[in-house]
């Protein structure tokens, strides 16, 4: 099948009851069983729902997976995926992530005993020589937030299978509609589904994907014993917004280029980073492993004032932390976003003062960049 035609109805038939053609919300938290020990298959809602189950099969199929593991937000379901190790495990990581990811490794789990190598995945070989005999994983983001930096997915998978590691892929930026880790042969795509996946700015949540029946089964173990379940409703409007997902991603995109070509030639601006730019220094790995650029576009303002004239001013974009909602948000990474990363670790990797990411929604394009225009003058 196409990816809309799988989008709006993979996981979902109509309800055996009623002939309901949208997913019931199972708002449950507990099933009535026939006799001690006879249920159908359904015991508690932290461990069975179907609402979760359909977005679930939903995902995953777009996703080109068996499995998805729906959590309460994106950190929730990396939190999961840090539950595949043990204390004295170590992992590679992209050096630029979204700063709640660096908190949570960096700030939280290696006081457990986890160890992180903060590498520029962007150059391969950065991770080989960053393998030792405690290594179990490699966890990369591609693109970045907020710099849009790429990783060639290909090439770690084979590296990962050679060193018998776990390759993990963040796709939140690009969603299964502009790229497919597990295609690209990662053991592991996760998603805030808080983003584009849901697309709306009204839940947040968080999914992985996997074709591996063992990292399945311990993902599932820990949705439960550890219980950062998604709540039905919030499963069924994620659901919902799969349906669309294909002509909302066209939009932003469409967009997101005409912001980044107008941002390109503005006296102001001193860079745009944006993978669909010829002058993105991965376009080349941006055409062969997505197919499709996405809604996100940074830009390095020529000093932080100008930043600051644009996120105060802008009227259209919205002054806030998220990305990925159909209406365009506009965010300041350093003070917002990347806080929890020291000063000198996100300048290693560009992302200064002066950095504003654009989440670009699907308003007219006009009026974006009509918005923009004001905001700088
Ligand atoms: O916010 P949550 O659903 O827990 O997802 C965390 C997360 C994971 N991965 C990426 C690439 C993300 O961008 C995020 C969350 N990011 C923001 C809130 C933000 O404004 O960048």
């Amino acid at each position: 099948m196409g990816f809309s035609t799988d989008a709006i109805h993979a996981g979902q038939t109509p309800d055996q009851v009623t002939g309901a053609v949208s997913t019931p919300i199972y708002m449950t938290s507990t099933y009535a069983q026939d006799e001690l020990g006879v249920h159908k298959g359904y015991e508690y809602g932290r461990t069975h729902n179907l609402t979760r189950q359909s977005l679930e099969k939903n995902i995953a199929t777009l996703e080109k997976g068996k499995y998805g593991i729906a959590f309460a937000s994106g950190l929730s379901a990396e939190n999961a995926i840090l539950g595949l190790m043990r204390a004295g495990d170590h992992a590679i990581v992209s050096n630029n992530v979204y700063g709640g990811t660096y908190r949570l490794f960096e700030l939280i789990m290696k006081d457990y005993g986890l160890t992180f190598s903060w590498v520029d995945t962007t150059i391969v070989s950065n991770i080989e020589n960053a393998i030792s005999s405690n290594t179990k994983m490699v966890y990369i983001e591609s693109p970045t937030n907020p710099m849009l930096n790429l990783t060639d997915i290909e090439a770690v998978s084979k590296i990962c299978r050679k060193n018998n590691l776990i390759c993990v892929v963040d796709n939140t930026f690009m969603t299964p509609f502009f790229q497919n880790p597990l295609a690209l042969g990662a053991d592991v795509a996760i998603h805030s589904t808080t983003k584009y996946l849901n697309g709306h700015c009204d839940i947040v949540g968080g999914i992985l994907v996997t074709n591996d029946d063992k990292l399945h089964e311990r993902f599932r173990y820990l949705q439960n014993a550890v219980g950062a379940i998604p709540s039905p409703f919030d499963c069924w409007l994620t659901l919902r917004s799969t349906k669309t997902l294909a002509v909302r991603m066209k939009q932003h995109q469409e967009n997101a280029l005409k912001i980044a070509q107008y941002l390109e030639k503005h006296p102001h601006v001193k860079k745009v980073i944006y993978p669909g730019l010829r002058s993105h220094p991965q376009y080349e790995l941006a055409e062969k492993q997505m197919s499709g650029f996405g809604g996100m576009v940074s830009v390095e303002f020529k000093d932080f004032s100008t930043a600051k004239k644009v996120l105060n001013n802008v009227k259209v974009f919205t002054l806030a932390e998220s990305l990925g909602g159909v209406e365009s948000l506009v965010c300041h990474p350093a003070s917002m976003t990347h806080a929890s990363v020291p000063k000198e670790e996100r300048e290693k990797y560009g992302l200064t003062d002066s950095i504003v990411r654009f989440s670009v929604g699907i308003e007219d394009v006009e009026d974006l960049i009509a918005d923009i225009e004001q905001a700088l003058y």
